[in-house]
């Protein structure tokens, strides 16, 4: 009888423990719903061809998620500058080149301003390809390398000392080295772009006093409109100035970038490379409610815990949508569709319930129709595939066993997505790097 007792409390505790309340992590409990079609007009036309699509239906679901979801982006200052701060230093014994940029958001020494570290294979042929990303933890976290500006901005404290009063110390150098297998992506031929997401907006409610938002406010404005951009839409326009920059320098292709982010990033990698088609290739990594994953599924994290958790994040308009996720003019297939007839990448991690793995892929699926139409190979697959098996279209998805996180197996795949695109292929990287 003990023993029972014992055995339903364990069970009773397990099922507290994987379901907390309200919280859907059964595939039984997802309600029913019904897609938006991206390939349908608000008119009720259907999209039959690619002119269509880019002229009339790919700008309307745009406008949609810039007023509904993460809000519109201004146009960059035009007294915008990029100071070249080191020119290009050996580095990583020998298999970089560093370089360092600051961007002044309004020109401005005294004003918001963003570090970008780029490193350079040393011994490739440019201009090389390149991956962009943004990082939680500052540009001197990516790699134990002394030569990397330590992060100046507001910064989350952490349980140990490599922040302290809200700004890093040089106990963080490469603390999120894990996450940033700098050597193998410049062995494999490509640059790396990164910089400090805090740079451009500090990750907190705030009411948007900080960081770029009140760059662009109109005479008497305090905050940012229920249309206009969260802080997802200021780092995602912000991996666009990154972007402005790349154009302007000689040994990267900026029309061979890559833009990448994990979970929240990883939102922001889609919003930015939905908005900005200079972005030749998308990738998010587990990036979960208002990434990747379908809102509707209400699986792990709804809108109205995204909403209740990080009310910065979105626009205002967002908040609507609360519990109503049904009534939302989108849902997130149609963000991958923007980024058509680009190739992009979904990954999922198996332990990541929170992420919604099978939403994370069903927007890859119901994307697949807008890059058949475009002429692409889309998702190669029509069912999610096995763990730690990944499928390579001009959709890729994968999904890993393991936790929430990315990982040098994550970018093995994501070099391998590029190589193919990017048409690169190992053999010169190889002999490159061998130079
Ligand atoms: C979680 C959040 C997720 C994801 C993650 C992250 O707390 O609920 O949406 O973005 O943070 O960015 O690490």
């Amino acid at each position: 009888m003990r023993y029972t007792t014992f055995c339903v409390g364990l069970l009773l505790a397990g099922i507290l423990y994987a379901q907390p309340e309200g919280v859907i992590y059964d595939e039984s409990k997802v309600p029913p719903y019904t897609l938006p079609d991206p390939l349908t007009l608000i008119s009720g036309e259907k999209v039959r061809d690619a002119k269509t699509w880019f002229e009339r239906r790919r700008p309307e679901i745009l406008r949609l998620f810039e007023s509904e979801v993460y809000g519109k982006c201004p146009e960059p200052l035009p007294t915008m500058r990029f100071q070249v701060v080191e020119q290009g230093t050996p580095a990583l014994e020998g298999l970089a080149i560093r370089r360092q940029v600051v961007i002044l958001f309004n020109g401005r020494e005294d004003g918001p301003q963003a570090d970008v570290l780029i490193y350079l294979p040393a011994k490739a042929r440019r201009p090389v390809p390149a991956f962009l990303g943004l990082n939680f933890t500052g540009n001197q976290s990516v790699h134990s390398d002394p030569g990397i500006r330590l992060c100046r901005s507001w910064m989350r404290p952490s349980k140990g000392p490599e922040v302290v009063n809200n700004r890093a110390t040089e106990a963080s150098r490469g603390i999120a080295a894990s996450r940033w297998p700098v050597e193998r992506i410049l062995s494999r031929g490509y640059a790396l772009v990164t910089a400090y997401y805090g740079d451009i907006d500090p990750d907190y409610d705030d009411g948007f006093q900080n960081g770029v938002h009140p760059l662009f406010y109109r005479p008497g404005q305090t905050r940012p409109e229920p249309d206009e951009w969260g802080s997802i839409g200021a780092w995602a326009w912000g991996l666009s100035r990154i972007l402005d920059y790349l154009e302007t320098d000689r040994d990267v292709d900026a029309r061979r970038v890559a833009v990448i982010g994990h979970s929240r990033l990883g939102k922001t990698a889609l919003w930015a490379g939905a908005r900005d088609q200079r972005f030749a290739l998308v990738i998010s990594n587990n990036s979960g409610c208002g990434g990747a994953a379908l809102s509707r599924r209400r699986f792990g994290e709804t809108v109205r815990r995204i909403n209740t958790s990080f009310p910065h994040w979105f626009c205002g308009n967002f908040k609507k949508y609360n519990d109503r996720e049904d009534e939302l003019p989108v849902d997130q297939h149609m963000l991958i569709a923007l980024i058509a007839p680009r190739p992009v990448y979904v990954a999922s991690a198996e332990e990541d319930l929170w992420a919604d793995p099978r939403g994370e892929f069903l927007s890859a699926l119901h994307a697949d129709p807008v890059y058949k139409l475009l002429g692409t190979e889309g998702l190669p697959v029509r069912e999610m595939p096995p763990v730690n098996q990944p499928v390579m279209g001009t959709i890729g998805y994968h999904i890993r066993s393991g936790k929430h996180d990315i990982t040098p197996w994550d970018w093995e795949q994501y070099l391998t997505f590029a190589d193919r695109h990017f048409k690169l292929s190992r053999a010169s990287a190889r002999s490159a790097s061998q130079r």
